[in-house]
């Protein structure tokens, strides 16, 4: 182990010697191309050297649909083994030094100790998620027909208080978010009173939100649908922000990229959000039909530059501030899962850094002039630059890879932990 980092550091060093010539040749070309637009290369390096992104523990084993789950020999199967899995993502990409955990399913005895684990191996910990969607062995109450908008008080107070100890556990972790997404909703009409669920929400989010120490924030999730298929008490951005701005400064939104109707524009969400100060944080996947969980920017990265577009503005424009948690949350069903998180941190770093080449003086006075063709060209210019010589610089100047998963797969991680770890059960996973 080389600076606690699983990988052979020597390993990465001769591929990216073998590799340094040509990409410093691409880096020297690309700022030239971009001086001439009055961009200087090495600031756009030293941002994106500056951007993170947090991994989700639960993206490191292979997901599944509700028909399958198909294992791969070497997968992680505790909390211990995914924090290894997470420091070869970072190791090698070096923009991902943060695990967003998921309680239960990530529950040990001792958080101390398991923070100093992840500290050995060069990551901390970023929002805690909480799980109301499940039953777990031994659970008092069910959850089958709501958690904190059930009917039945005593189903809504187990809800509130493991969100509860979901804030102690950070505390432990260090961590100053709280994501909260539930599944709760029906699945026929008339199953439940509309409004009168939303108020058992509010209610018992209020508890939650008492309970956050100073500097936390409450993210609160929706999605469209699934598993409530009739409605879905926080379903859209509408229904988010209403319980936002009800429960006050320290509530804000989470937009996971999936969870919306299919061409919705959720781009101009993020400009909504941000405008009355919820804009919280963002789930980063991509998809096709719905909540799709595929790999960032695999089918659509058009859109994650569009996104990372708006989040550029309202930096420019913080108004109460500009703060918002990245993360991935993605369901990697045929890929290694290493892979698809170097992946997708490296399309998610590539809107980014486009984004940061729009020529924004040119934008505003197109818009002004509604100019609509020269606007439309201020964002098509920047995204039709390859950035990748970037991001490969930064890479590499933070000591991770010019080539992550070639160099992934140079270091035979997963066929070692094959012969090293128990074998993964194939029950059906989360979606
Ligand atoms: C729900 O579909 C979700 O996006 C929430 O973030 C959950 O915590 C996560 O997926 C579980 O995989
Ligand atoms: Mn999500």
């Amino acid at each position: 182990m080389a600076n606690g980092f699983p990988i052979d550091g020597q390993l990465i060093e001769r591929l990216n010697e073998g590799a340094l010539g040509a990409l410093e040749d691409d880096y020297a070309s690309l700022g030239r191309q971009l001086a001439r637009r009055g961009i200087d290369v090495e600031t756009i390096r030293s941002r994106v050297a500056a951007f993170s992104v947090a991994v989700p523990s639960w993206g490191t084993g292979r997901g599944g649909t509700r028909f399958a789950r198909f294992p791969l020999a070497g997968e992680p199967t505790g909390i211990l083994e995914k924090l290894e899995d997470c420091a070869v993502v970072q190791q090698l990409c070096r923009i991902t030094p943060r695990v967003s955990p998921h309680f239960p399913w990530d529950k040990v005895s001792d958080y101390a100790g398991l923070r100093e684990v992840a500290a050995s191996l060069g990551l901390g910990f970023d929002a805690v998620n909480s799980n109301t969607f499940q039953d777990q062995p031994g659970q008092k109450h069910s959850y089958a027909t709501g958690s904190l908008t059930s009917t039945d008080p005593a189903v809504r107070e187990q809800a509130v208080a493991h969100n509860i100890e979901c804030i102690d556990i950070g505390r432990a972790l260090g961590v100053r978010d709280l994501t909260v997404w539930i599944g709760d909703g029906t699945n026929f009409p008339g199953q439940q009173d509309l409004g009168r669920s939303f108020d058992r929400y509010l209610d018992s989010a209020a508890q939650i939100y008492a309970a956050l120490p100073d500097g936390w924030r409450m993210l609160i999730e929706h999605k469209m649908f699934e598993p409530a298929f009739y409605s879905t008490v926080i379903a859209d951005w509408g229904s988010s922000i209403l319980a936002a701005q009800h429960l006050g400064p320290k509530a804000r939104c989470l937009v996971d990229l999936g969870h919306h109707a299919p061409n919705v524009n959720i781009e101009q969400i993020v400009a909504r959000l941000h405008r009355f100060g919820k804009l919280g944080g963002f789930h980063f996947n991509d998809s096709s039909y719905g909540d799709d969980d595929l790999d960032s920017g695999s089918v659509n990265p058009h859109r994650l530059f569009l996104v990372f577009n708006e989040l550029l503005e309202a930096e420019r424009n913080p108004r109460d501030g500009f703060d918002p948690a990245y993360m991935i949350d993605q369901s990697h069903n045929v890929t290694d899962p290493i892979e698809s998180l170097l992946s997708s941190a490296e399309a998610i770093a590539t809107a980014f850094a486009k984004a940061l080449l729009v020529d924004r003086d040119m934008l505003k006075t197109a818009q002004e002039e509604n100019d609509v063709m020269a606007a439309f060209q201020a964002l098509r210019t920047a995204y039709r630059t390859d950035v990748s010589p970037i991001l490969a610089m930064a890479r590499v100047g933070a000591g991770g890879a010019a080539d992550p998963i070639a160099t992934y797969r140079a270091s035979g991680w997963r066929t070692a932990m094959a012969a090293r770890r128990r074998p993964a059960g194939s029950t059906a996973g989360i979606v």
